[in-house]
């Protein structure tokens, strides 16, 4: 049993040191209105806009940081967090741990992959093999549900030149462009989890302040994750050509339509709740829009 935490009114996420989420996490926390003062060491930052401090720490570290009531939320990849939690499952543990937010990126697979020469048959393929991977726990669950049996090798790194190596004859690992699986000479076949940057916190909920505090940072992060996501698309078309125009208009807000003065023309304005394509751009002049505009949104209060 993980003893219960000491109350605090502060609440404190923890976050990716150095790393791929580093900066993507320190971005969300500022657009959500968190300033902070760093300590000497650089693994604590105090919130002075807000009483949020950070916490800088390995990536794996995190759920375990926020199971033992260290931290209260953190931003971890869903590939760490699943591992976590199957780890805790297989000690006899009940999961303690949610995904509270998707951030949307941080985007990657988990795949296995083999020599490139070699044909994929599929997951019996595997039975007898050596697999090599960092995620020994999602690759055993993996082969359970395929009832494969093949010889899982965990490793903490470089999981890719591991058959080249001569310690496994094909890997498990994470995957995002597939240029590193290439240069080994390997190919990805199969994926066994699509994972994102998430916001990890207890399934249970927070009590006392924290739990305030925490709706109102995810609150305000669910609207700069929003703004960053809208566009303004600003556009001009003939009166009579308004209906054919509007038809054509990606998902969004109401547009607001304004005369423009000594012309049988409008001007439109509309939000877009996602990118605007150069496809949707061209359509739109083909139905006779001009001075076609996309805008990103700095800040938005309707
Ligand atoms: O020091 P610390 O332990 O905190 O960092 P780390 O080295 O363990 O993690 P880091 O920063 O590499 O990754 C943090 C998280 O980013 C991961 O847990 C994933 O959730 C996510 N992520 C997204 C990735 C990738 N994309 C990714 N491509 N993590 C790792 N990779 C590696 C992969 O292991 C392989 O070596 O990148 C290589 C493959 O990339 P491509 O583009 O060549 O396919
Ligand atoms: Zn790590």
């Amino acid at each position: 049993m993980t003893p219960p935490a000491p109350a605090r009114d502060r609440l404190r996420v923890a976050i990716q040191k150095s790393g791929r989420l580093a900066e993507p996490a320190r971005d969300l926390l500022a657009a959500a209105g968190l300033t902070w003062r760093e300590s000497r060491d650089r693994l604590f930052c105090y919130g002075e806009s807000l009483p949020v401090d950070l916490l800088l720490v390995r990536d794996d570290d995190i759920p375990g940081l926020i199971t033992a009531g260290v931290c209260d939320l953190g931003v971890v990849g869903r590939n760490v967090m699943q591992e976590y939690e199957l780890g805790r499952e297989s000690a006899g543990h009940e999961p303690v741990l949610s995904e509270w937010r998707q951030l949307g990126w941080g985007r990657c697979r988990l795949d296995i992959a083999i020599p490139e020469d070699q044909e994929w048959t599929g997951p019996a393929q595997l039975a007898g093999l050596r697999v090599a991977t960092t995620y020994p726990r999602l690759l055993e669950r993996w082969l359970r549900d395929q009832q494969v049996e093949a010889q899982v090798v965990p490793l903490s790194g470089s999981v890719e030149i591991a058959p080249r190596l001569g310690q496994a004859d094909v890997v498990c690992d994470l995957v995002s462009t597939g240029g590193t699986l290439r240069a080994n000479q390997l190919k990805p076949v199969t994926t066994l989890l699509h994972s994102e940057a998430v916001i990890a916190g207890p399934a249970a909920g927070l009590e006392d302040s924290r739990g305030e505090l925490a709706e109102l940072l995810l609150g305000r992060m669910d609207g700069a994750l929003r703004l960053k996501e809208t566009r303004l698309l600003m556009l001009r078309a003939p009166r009579a050509g308004l209906p054919e125009v509007t038809a054509l208009l990606p998902e969004g807000g109401e547009p607001t339509v304004l005369s423009v003065d000594g012309t049988d023309e409008v001007s439109l304005q509309v939000l877009c709740h996602s990118a605007v394509s150069w496809q949707r751009l061209e359509e739109l002049k083909r139905a006779g829009a001009s001075h076609l505009m996309v805008l990103p949104v700095e800040g938005m209060l309707v």
